[in-house]
């Protein structure tokens, strides 16, 4: 259905004044009722990134962060994992009896080596770093982790991308028989992700699959799970299945749940509120204090990474393509 044929005015009316004026009105009504919202109809596409290498020693200096840790308490018991439901508690009550061996994750789209590979295989000649990130979830809360994992480019090289490849989207399990969560219509099941191709090749984008030193427990997302750390939290998506190379930005479940509040690039921005509330600042999950006694600090743009990523988004809007 065309934007025309949704607002039943012929083309030869649209030169008169009158109706004109009243199509910029319904128009603009249309853009303001998210109920109207016309799937299939293709949304405009960002313009391609600029052409910007970063160098080994700028994304280095993100690897790491002096501030407080998490505790591993607190990174595994205050979860948002709604294949298992959508209190905080709910994933590591839930996930322990999720299985994670074996483990496969079909790789396909625009690529020269699509396959279904074995978990050890995606891996195999890649040794897991540990990255300390900070996490910002996008409902104003946010942690300092320790991460076990392999840079997510390392991974999708072996695949060999074509140059239709200009995004990735990626697939979480969707069990209804390990995940209870499933069951409800909170999300448009299966989890669905997207980064952009520049994105996903940055060197601070990690494939986790430990923390602490130790395997990733399951309510983080076991065995594999995205982390994007100048990205709200809800861009790492958990226990993927599935990782396509395609050549049109791919919808994403949050989204896809509710475009006007979350959009594709979600990157972390105090300037760009939250419809229903700010983001200006964010509560601090970490050390003894606890999440009860959580300090409320500044929210920095690119969540403190703007060094390593902000050359990525020269010229966007950042409140159109938030
Ligand atoms: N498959 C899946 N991935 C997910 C989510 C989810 O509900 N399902 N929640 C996201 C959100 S909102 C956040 S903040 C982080 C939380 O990661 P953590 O529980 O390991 O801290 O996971 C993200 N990845
Ligand atoms: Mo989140």
């Amino acid at each position: 259905m065309s934007l025309r044929d949704a607002l039943r005015i012929p083309s030869s009316a649209i030169t008169d004044e009158s109706v004109y004026r009243q199509r910029r009105q319904l128009l603009a009504a249309f853009a303001a009722a998210p109920a109207l919202t016309l799937t299939g109809c293709a949304e405009a596409e960002p313009p391609p990134p600029p052409k910007t290498a970063i160098t080994p020693e700028q994304a280095r200096s993100g690897f790491r962060t002096d501030e407080e840790l998490t505790t591993w308490d607190d990174i595994t018991t205050y979860n948002n994992f709604y294949e298992f439901g959508t209190r905080k508690n709910d994933p590591s009550n839930a996930a322990k009896t999720l299985r994670t061996r074996p483990w496969s994750v079909a790789v396909g789209g625009e690529c020269a080596k699509p396959g279904t590979i074995a978990l050890d295989d995606l891996l195999k000649g890649l040794k897991p770093e540990e990255r300390v990130y900070r996490m910002r979830c996008v409902e104003g809360w946010s942690m300092v982790i320790p991460w076990l994992g392999v840079p997510l480019g390392e991974v999708l090289k072996k695949f060999e991308p074509n140059s239709k490849a200009k995004y990735v989207a990626f697939t979480s399990l969707a069990d209804p028989r390990q995940m209870p969560g499933v069951r409800y219509r909170s999300i448009n099941w299966p989890y669905t992700e997207g980064l952009r191709m520049d994105e996903a090749m940055h060197p601070l984008t990690l494939l986790a699959t430990g923390l602490y030193g130790k395997p990733l427990p399951q309510q983080n997302g076991a065995p594999l799970r995205l982390v994007v750390p100048w990205k709200y939290g809800f861009k790492g998506i958990k226990s993927i299945v599935e990782i396509k190379f395609v050549e049109k930005m791919p919808e994403t479940a949050w989204h896809d749940l509710q475009p006007s509040e979350y959009g594709f690039f979600s990157n972390v921005n105090p300037n760009v509120d939250h419809p229903r509330w700010s983001q200006k600042t964010e509560r601090r999950i970490a050390g003894k204090a606890s999440k009860l006694f959580a300090d409320r600090i500044a929210t920095r743009m690119y969540n403190g990474y703007g060094e390593q990523v902000a050359s990525m988004y020269a010229g966007l809007d950042l409140k159109k393509w938030f």
